[in-house]
């Protein structure tokens, strides 16, 4: 697992090199925006049961056959895996936030996870549905300029939504 400074330590060690000044320069610009990231998190986590509950109830109702009987999601007992599965992925993508680097979500949640999918005939493409309505509600609350500082909040929400998507195409 990987965060955005001991990756750039790791490219440069495998090049036998010093970290570069464009390297440094985007780690400062990383520390100074800090607050950002870290608010970004908080908001995420604080509201993750219902960001998770509300992109169910949604994917389940733009798909209803999912908890139809012969549905993946059929039954109580899959429901709950279903949301479950929906956590997990929210979680390592705060994780993903935080550290500034997607290598966390790729390795202890992504990897592997489309054959799992597979192996147990869950509907991947449903499941990036799921994931891509969590990215919309995530990023509408964490990107709200009520109650905190204001500024400009682009690029960290570029960010925020390239692990949401990176974690829908890995299945979908
Ligand atoms: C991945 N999901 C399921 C299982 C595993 C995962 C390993 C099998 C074991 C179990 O049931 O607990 N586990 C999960 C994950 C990590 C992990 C992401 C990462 C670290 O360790 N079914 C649907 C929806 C979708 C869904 C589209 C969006 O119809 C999910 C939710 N996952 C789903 C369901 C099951 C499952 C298991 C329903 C249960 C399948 C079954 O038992 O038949």
């Amino acid at each position: 697992m990987l965060d955005a400074f001991t990756k750039v330590v790791t490219q440069a060690d495998t090049r036998g090199a010093f970290v570069s000044d464009s390297q440094v320069d985007a780690l400062k610009q990383l520390v100074a925006e800090g607050t950002k990231r870290l608010d970004v998190v908080n908001r995420i986590t604080a509201n993750s049961s219902a960001i998770v509950t509300n992109a169910a109830r949604d994917l389940f109702e733009d798909q209803p056959q999912l908890i139809a009987p012969g549905g993946n999601a059929y039954t109580h007992r899959r429901i709950a895996a279903c949301m479950r599965d929906m956590d997990i992925i929210l979680r390592y993508v705060t994780y993903a936030i935080y550290s500034g680097d997607a290598s966390v979500l790729e390795d202890r949640c992504l990897n592997g996870l489309r054959e799992t999918y597979g192996a147990l005939g869950v509907p991947g493409g449903s499941v990036a549905v799921g994931i891509e309505k969590m990215k919309a509600a995530a990023i509408a609350i964490a990107n709200d300029p009520n109650g905190v500082t204001r500024g400009d909040c682009s690029a960290i929400m570029s960010e925020v939504a390239s692990y949401f998507d990176k974690a829908a195409a890995a299945v979908g």
